[in-house]
């Protein structure tokens, strides 16, 4: 009996010995919160599924398709907005904050929408646009016709006729190209607004506070019928400055009716909006606090300079802001022809900019509903790398609709065709430089003729005509499909802790044509992604990415995850890291071990069997 119990002590210690490469965590973090290391799917609601036949999509089509985001394995969706609207600007030009837009739905649909979702473990996250509303809003209304107490609302100044023109309050360009003030009669006053003119910004300096009020009232509503968090709109245009200083061109010259020949400082990234976002965190944190602790997340639009983002997280532990601000380096900062440093560049900024005291995450965006999908800027060929960078890196990644299946920009779309309200202020030679229509078109769910956006409707936009070839329903089951790929991705960031909490270094090797990083959890098989930028193959040396400790213990390379067009495959092993060939454009995830203590940790195994068999019989 004493020899059992020996050996069966010194067969688990053996046995744990043999085995620590795999049970030890260092992270000392147990409680990660749902949404950190999430992937978000954001759903165009107009073109995601049309359950009734007349074109557009809808919420119930939304529901209908839930278990396709499920399949996928991502957290939550963010919907563009659902809220009533004249359609102005895709919904952004809001009516009624609290009420679905009929061509939507209702808001029962909404209701059921999330109540579906929760089911199956999903968030759901609504857009949320504090900036303006439409000009169709009651307050508008009330403020033009001076209703007392919605007299300030809006930014109203007086802009009198002079020598038959009218003198606008300064010079001002809205981003869209147009003045940034309006003339209503009813009020006889020129009116200031950032985007178009049926879209008056709202006024957050009242004295009183009522239309931020107004705004977090709007949070508390949908958060009562279940909402899971909130995307913000153009967050980074809430406030302007209250002197109304001239803005001054960039140089001298240029054409002064643009907005992008301005600097903008006085009408963008004001430290006010800063403070709004930090409040409307804080009100979100109280109602969790207060609801079940279940935090509701903030994402927040702004396109600005990397130190200008970080910003969007807080200011230090008790004053937070964003928990996603929106990280648009890959969509702005980087194109087909960007050289592996640039990618460095554009990691690195974000990482070295992120404030630590947030247990902030950061967040890495392809495509929205705003830019040339991720297939169509980068081609065929590598599109699926770009994919496998993302998802490899620290936190949260973003999916637009229809990337997951490698959809592309649909440009056949014709003039008469066009819904862009960018492109149908121009005309019909130049409209294809602005329209964002071929980013929207109906989702590709198979190759029915509609492609199953609908069974028979005249859809809002054209289905694009790679429907037959790029489809949901072909790609279902097929391993070696881009949805497959997503899926068994985000399947892998489930699966390791070294994806969610491991520490990052990122490289250029190979004469700068391969972006590698390495993904790091002491005593944990490393994680290395290769990112070959170039069109010929690569051969490359893994321990030039380790520091010289480290190298040691580094001596074997198994493949986890490869694009399709790579002829390494999950799986390939090497056990010589110092010479590993990648194909041109080829993305490679490898899990860098050490060969050597594996094996020794499997002789201890079999000897401390041995060791017990033999003393037990
Ligand atoms: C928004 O719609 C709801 C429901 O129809 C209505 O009760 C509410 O008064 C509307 N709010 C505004 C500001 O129009
Ligand atoms: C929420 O969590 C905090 C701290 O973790 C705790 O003090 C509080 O009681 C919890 N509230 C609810 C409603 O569960
Ligand atoms: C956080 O920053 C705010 C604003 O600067 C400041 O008022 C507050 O005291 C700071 N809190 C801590 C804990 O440092
Ligand atoms: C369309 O707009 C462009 C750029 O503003 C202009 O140069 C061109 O003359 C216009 N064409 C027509 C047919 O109006
Ligand atoms: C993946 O690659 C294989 C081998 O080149 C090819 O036969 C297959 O069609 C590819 N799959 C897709 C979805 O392109
Ligand atoms: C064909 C092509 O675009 N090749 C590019 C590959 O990447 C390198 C740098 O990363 C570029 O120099 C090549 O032009």
């Amino acid at each position: 009996m004493k020899t059992l119990t020996i050996s069966l002590v010194l067969f688990l210690a053996l046995a744990a010995q043999a085995t620590v490469v795999d049970i030890i965590k260092t992270d000392e973090r147990d409680n990660v919160d749902w949404w950190e290391n999430g992937v978000f799917y954001q759903i165009y609601p107009r073109s995601f599924k049309d359950s009734n036949n007349d074109g557009t999509g809808d919420i119930k089509g939304i529901t209908s398709k839930l278990q396709h985001l499920k399949d996928l394995g991502v957290t939550g969706t963010w919907l563009s907005p659902i809220f009533d609207s004249p359609m102005v600007d895709g919904g952004y030009d809001i009516r009624n904050y609290t009420k679905v837009n009929s061509i939507y739905g209702s808001n029962d649909d909404l209701v059921e929408l999330f109540a579906e979702a929760k089911k199956l473990d999903l968030k759901i996250i609504l857009d949320f646009v504090p900036n303006h509303c439409s000009n169709q809003h009651q307050w508008f209304i009330n403020s033009a016709n001076r209703v007392p107490g919605y007299e300030d609302y809006f930014t109203w100044r007086a802009c009198p006729v002079e020598n038959g023109k009218r003198r606008l309050p300064n010079n001002w360009i809205a981003v869209f190209n147009t003045p940034m003030w309006s003339y209503d009669p009813r009020r006889d006053e020129c009116y200031l607004h950032q985007f178009t003119k049926e879209q008056p910004d709202i006024n957050f300096r009242m004295e009183n506070g009522k239309t931020k009020q107004e705004m977090l009232d709007v949070l508390t509503f949908w958060m009562d019928q279940g909402v899971n968090g909130f995307r913000v709109d153009a967050i980074n245009h809430m406030f302007e400055s209250p002197a109304y200083t001239n803005q001054v061109l960039l140089e001298e010259g240029l054409d002064p009716n643009l907005y992008g020949n301005y600097d903008n400082r006085y009408t963008r990234d004001l430290r006010e909006s800063y403070e709004f976002i930090y409040s409307a965190r804080e009100h979100l944190d109280k109602y969790a606090k207060a609801n079940g602790n279940v935090t509701r997340v903030l994402m927040t639009e702004a396109y600005a300079t990397i130190p200008q983002q970080t910003q969007w997280y807080g200011v230090n532990d008790t004053l937070r802001g964003s928990h996603i601000p929106f990280n648009f380096g890959f969509i702005a900062d980087i194109t087909a022809n960007s050289k592996a440093e640039d990618f460095k560049k554009v990691v690195d900024e974000w990482m070295g900019n992120m404030p630590s005291f947030t247990m902030g995450q950061a967040n890495w965006v392809l495509g929205n509903h705003d830019r040339s999908r991720l297939r169509s800027r980068y081609g065929d060929d590598r599109y699926e790398g770009l994919a496998i960078m993302s998802m490899t890196l620290p936190g949260v990644a973003i999916i637009y609709y229809g990337e997951e299946i490698g959809m592309v920009d649909n440009n056949d779309i014709t003039w008469e065709e066009t819904e862009d309200p960018q492109a149908c202020q121009s005309n019909s030679s130049v409209y294809k430089d602005f329209t964002r229509d071929p980013v929207r078109t109906p989702m590709q769910w198979d190759d029915s003729p509609l492609g199953g956006f609908c069974e028979s409707c005249k859809t809002w936009l054209p289905v694009s005509p790679s429907f037959t070839d790029i489809n949901v329903k072909k790609q279902t089951g097929d391993e070696t499909s881009t949805f497959a790929l997503y899926k068994n991705l985000i399947a892998l960031r489930k699966e390791k802790d070294v994806l969610k909490f491991g520490g990052l270094s990122t490289k250029v090797i190979a004469d700068g044509d391969v972006f590698a990083f390495e993904r790091t959890i002491k005593d944990n098989p490393s994680i290395v992604t290769l990112l070959n930028l170039s069109k010929d193959s690569k051969t490359v040396n893994l321990a030039d990415l380790f520091n010289a400790d480290d190298v040691s213990s580094k001596t074997k390379a198994t493949v986890l995850i490869s694009n399709n067009r790579s002829e390494l495959k999950k799986g390939n092993t090497f056990s010589n890291i110092n010479s590993i060939t990648i194909g041109g454009y080829d993305g490679v995830v490898f899990e860098v071990s050490s060969a050597m203590r594996i094996a020794t940790s499997a002789l201890y195994l079999v000897a401390a069997f041995w060791v017990a068999v033999k003393f037990v019989f």
